[in-house]
């Protein structure tokens, strides 16, 4: 907390992916030179959507069997999100082919 503006900024990067902590508390004085008070300053840090879900790899290959049954399940295409939470959950779109 500036003195003088009493703007409160982190001093540290907070990135509750990796496990940063999620809420802050401190204790803040005013004082006019002789008197003073005291007053908590808690902070909560909320997750962000800030991670672009990625594919390992541009491109996959796989065989099918012919003749397989409509529906059959011919990959897994590994994807990954560094988000927490909601943020991290992923979906896949594709065309039927
Ligand atoms: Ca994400
Ligand atoms: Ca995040």
């Amino acid at each position: 907390m500036n003195p003088t503006t009493r703007v409160v900024t982190l001093s540290t990067n907070y990135d509750v992916d990796t496990g940063s902590a999620t809420s802050l508390s401190c204790t803040v004085t005013v004082s006019d030179g002789e008197l003073t008070d005291t007053a908590t300053l808690n902070v909560n840090i909320n997750n962000i959507n800030d991670n672009t879900p990625t594919f390992t790899a541009s491109s996959y290959s796989f065989y099918a069997q012919p003749y397989s049954d409509v529906g059959t399940i011919i990959a897994s295409l590994p994807a990954a999100d560094g988000d927490i939470g909601t943020f991290g959950k992923r979906k896949s779109f594709y065309e039927n082919i």
